[in-house]
């Protein structure tokens, strides 16, 4: 079969460079995958991908080479020896700013055009419209690749500052986990009398919806730096009725401690004077510069 979509290598075949590899293929692109654990490529390969014998020769198969590895350590590992000289290469692996920068500048070396990104999306979402990939650094690797990169959901380049995709998927994974967080101490609190999981968990999706639009109204209130005007719920309130969620995991046999940090950071705002401003002042706690 010929086309004219342009061939990708994919280095890494967990469960989401598998997603990856198998949405490329999908859409037509000639695709070569390397995995350490080589047969974790074979249902790729029973689809048409071609199996590269090392990293060396999956990145000589391609311009653009698509790593989706468990860590930098291992995206290192993996392309440590070079080979790189005049490819496009598109790093999806976790990771901070600062190893993105890093990164950035030991692809350079190489001679290669380098592109961090993010991927806001399990492995079952790739290629649905619910994905999307955060992209930063070069902005010609970004236009090369895009065609592909398309494939895997909707592609949001953030810039050339190549530590700012990194940034983002940390700052949306965090607000992830906090809400992680939240859902199993609700879900401990909700069945601590033996009631089913199940009963209770249709009013909590209700009541996260109903506060869905929260982050964007704070994040207004934290960009003017106002967090007296308009406020619905004040601080000294909630800070008062937050120490009922500990009392009443005491109560319940429920440990607390996933509700420990916030409740300190409300008391000791309040205490500081700033009972009647939102809690979205707390923000200014938390930034360690403090601007
Ligand atoms: N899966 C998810 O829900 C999230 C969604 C958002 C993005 N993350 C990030 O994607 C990276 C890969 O995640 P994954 O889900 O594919 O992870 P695994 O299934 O555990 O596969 C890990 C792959 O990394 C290979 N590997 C690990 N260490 C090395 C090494 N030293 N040298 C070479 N390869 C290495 C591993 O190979 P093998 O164990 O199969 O031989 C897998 O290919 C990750 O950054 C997520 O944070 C996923």
């Amino acid at each position: 079969m010929t086309t004219d979509k342009p061939s990708i290598t994919v280095l890494g075949l967990g469960a989401m460079g598998t997603a990856l590899a198998g949405a490329l293929l999908s859409a037509g692109h000639p695709v070569t995958v390397w995995n350490r654990t080589a047969a974790k490529a074979d249902a790729l390969v029973a689809r048409g991908a071609a199996r590269a014998a090392s990293p060396a020769e999956a990145v000589a198969a391609s311009p653009v080479v698509v790593a989706c590895l468990l860590d930098y350590d291992s995206v290192r590992d993996v392309l440590g020896a070079g080979h790189l000289q005049g490819r496009t290469l598109v790093n999806l692996t976790n990771g901070t700013p600062g190893q993105a920068r890093e990164f950035a500048e030991w692809a350079a070396c190489q001679g290669t055009d380098y592109l961090d990104g993010g991927i806001m999306a399990v492995p079952p979402m790739i290629g649905t419209p619910a994905a999307f990939v955060l992209y930063s650094g070069s902005r010609a690797a970004f236009d090369r690749a895009r065609p592909a990169l398309d494939v895997f959901g909707e592609s949001v380049y953030l810039g050339e500052d190549v530590g700012r995709a990194a940034l983002t998927d940390i700052a949306l994974l965090t607000g992830m986990y906090g809400m992680i967080a939240g859902v199993l101490q609700s879900l401990a609190l909700a069945t601590s009398d033996g009631a089913p999981a199940t009963d209770f968990a249709p009013l909590l999706t209700r009541w996260l919806q109903a506060m869905g639009g929260w982050a964007e109204a704070a994040a207004k209130q934290f960009d003017s730096r106002d967090y007296a005007t308009g406020v619905v719920s004040n601080l000294g309130m909630q800070a008062a009725s937050f120490d009922n969620l500990h009392r009443t995991a005491d109560e319940q046999g429920v440990s607390s401690e996933l509700l420990a940090p916030l409740g300190r950071l409300m008391r000791q705002r309040a205490a500081d004077g700033h009972g009647h401003e939102d809690l979205t002042g707390i923000i200014d706690d938390l930034r360690k510069d403090n601007a």
